[in-house]
């Protein structure tokens, strides 16, 4: 669409321009760079027309791109907020013109570090021509804040040498000055084939290098792709939230549609979908909003949140969930037990209890429905010495012999782990103890229990407390 943008330009037209800016928000561009320079056309009348246009549309921040100081002066009295500006560079000038303008507005530019007219090409020639460009600034009093390095792309097939000049640039600026660094992407392939494959693998060694930006074309796949797993590797995506936002539903060589909501998105209207979503605030408030309704906590845990929970396991299961959205919701169900314990917790001090180890097996983490079947037995009379997660069978034998439990509790909840339920048992036997073993967790079944020589299982913490009290009675 080139041909037609330049020929609705000159005509001071926008409806391809517009159409153009819509695709690049749709595919997740941070930032617009407007750049309306054609020949024929008066940048310093259709440069503010545009920018109009475009902020009255979209709350993507825009970067005013010319050459033309007038131009840029005129889009940065019209824009909203602050615009970045492209660029200011060592030519003549250029800085005691730009500079001024953008203090004046608060707006960040693009150092771009020529010296003079001419492009450095070794990573040395960039650092003393940005050198010199920073001396000047500072010299006019703009704050440093306002600078954004581009570290100059050139294409390796010319130059084998650029991409490790933009690396040492990118590395230079972050190191000696602070400086965030930009570059645009694709320079870096010029004149060979396939160039996806160089500027993906170029993006992530240059985010890796300390680069805060890069210009791109947001709707090619590979570098997209490489530009959002950077970040989650370099712990700039908290939870992995826009990679798995964005690619979901990725196939390989398919890309994405980037369909996924991601899960702040989502809005919550109960204590289940805020355990899904994983919206710890919103839960900890809708309890307090039921407690003061005087609803059972007993049933906020049950019918609530337990099935959140649940049907978060379900999401994971559709690979519609990955892990840290199941931390998230496995943290949230945890604030919001946590927050009821208190109030589950019955008076049972000064009676003789009934004492019960419990414990989540070897290699296995998952403690929520260990903890509810521990809380629940405590309600009813045991005294509950639980061992926590992850726990050998030898300290849960030891545990045993030494508090004089006549009641064994294992919880594991994976296929893996479940095996390890056996080991206590035998060494019970081996050590001649004569304690009882209850099993339960959502992967063991009754049959398994009986196979492993278990005293019994439960599906859930009322069955467990009426499995423990007939074993004790009897
Ligand atoms: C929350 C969760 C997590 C949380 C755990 C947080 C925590 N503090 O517990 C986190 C995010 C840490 C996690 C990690 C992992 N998880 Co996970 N997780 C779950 C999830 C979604 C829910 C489990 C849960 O809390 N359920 C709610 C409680 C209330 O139910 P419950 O535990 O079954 O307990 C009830 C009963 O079983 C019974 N009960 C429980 N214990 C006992 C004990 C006794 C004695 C008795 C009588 C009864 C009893 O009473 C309880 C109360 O009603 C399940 C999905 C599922 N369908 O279960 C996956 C699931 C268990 N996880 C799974 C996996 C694979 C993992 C990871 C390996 C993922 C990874 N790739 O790293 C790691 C494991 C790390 C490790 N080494 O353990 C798989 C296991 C697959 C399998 N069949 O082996 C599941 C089934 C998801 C799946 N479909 O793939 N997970």
């Amino acid at each position: 669409g080139k041909k037609v943008l330049t020929a609705e330009l000159q005509a001071g037209e926008f409806t391809e321009a517009l159409k153009l800016a819509e695709e690049q928000v749709q595919a997740g561009a941070a930032v617009l760079d407007v750049n309306v320079g054609a020949p024929m056309v008066k940048e310093e009348a259709l440069l503010p027309a545009l920018v109009k246009q475009l902020t009255a549309r979209f709350l993507t921040p825009l970067c005013l791109d010319s050459t033309k100081a007038e131009a840029l002066e005129e889009a940065l009295w019209v824009v909203p907020g602050s615009a970045l500006v492209n660029s200011i560079s060592g030519e003549p000038g250029r800085m005691d013109e730009l500079g001024p303008l953008c203090k004046l507005h608060g707006a960040p530019f693009i150092l771009l570090p020529l010296a003079g007219k001419k492009l450095p090409v070794t990573a040395a020639e960039r650092i003393a021509a940005i050198e010199a460009l920073l001396v000047r600034a500072e010299a006019l009093g703009i704050p440093r804040r306002l600078i954004l390095v581009d570290a100059l792309a050139l294409t390796v097939s010319s130059k084998p040498e650029a991409a490790k000049h933009c690396l040492e640039t990118i590395r230079h600026c972050a190191a000696v000055w602070g400086l965030p660094t930009t570059l645009g992407l694709s320079n870096i392939s010029f004149g060979l084939p396939a160039r996806e494959l160089l500027n993906a693998p170029f993006l992530t060694m240059c985010l890796g290098a300390g680069m805060a930006a890069h210009i791109s074309n947001p709707s090619t796949a590979l570098p997209r792709e490489a530009g959002l797993a950077s970040e989650v590797l370099l712990a700039r995506d908290p939870q992995a939230g826009r990679f798995i936002a964005s690619l979901a539903d990725w196939k390989y060589g398919g890309g994405s549609g980037g369909a996924a909501r991601s899960v702040k998105e989502r809005s919550v209207t109960s204590m289940r979908e805020a355990v899904v979503a994983g919206r710890k605030e919103a839960l900890l408030e809708m309890v307090e909003q039921a407690l003061a309704r005087g609803e059972s906590p007993l049933g906020m845990l049950n019918e609530q949140m337990i099935p959140g929970i649940m049907d978060v396991g379900v999401l994971y299961e559709k690979k519609e969930y990955f892990l840290p959205q199941l931390l998230l919701s496995a943290e949230t169900m945890q604030a919001g037990f946590e927050r009821l314990k208190p109030l589950l917790e019955e008076e049972t001090k000064g009676r003789e209890r009934p004492k019960i180890v419990l414990a989540t097996v070897e290699g296995d983490i998952h403690d929520i429905g260990k903890n509810i079947v521990g809380l629940m037995l405590e309600n009813h009379g045991f005294q509950v010495v639980d061992l926590g997660k992850d726990v050998s069978a030898a300290r849960i034998v030891d545990a045993a012999a030494e508090t004089g439990a006549g009641l064994i509790g294992l919880s594991a909840l994976m296929t893996t782990t479940m095996v390890r339920m056996e080991d206590t048992v035998k060494l019970l036997k081996e050590r001649g103890m004569s304690q009882k073993v209850i099993v339960g967790g959502a992967v063991v079944t009754d049959a398994y229990a009986r196979a492993i020589g278990a005293d019994g299982h439960a599906c859930d913490a009322v069955e467990a407390v009426r499995l423990a009290k007939r074993l004790m009675d009897a």
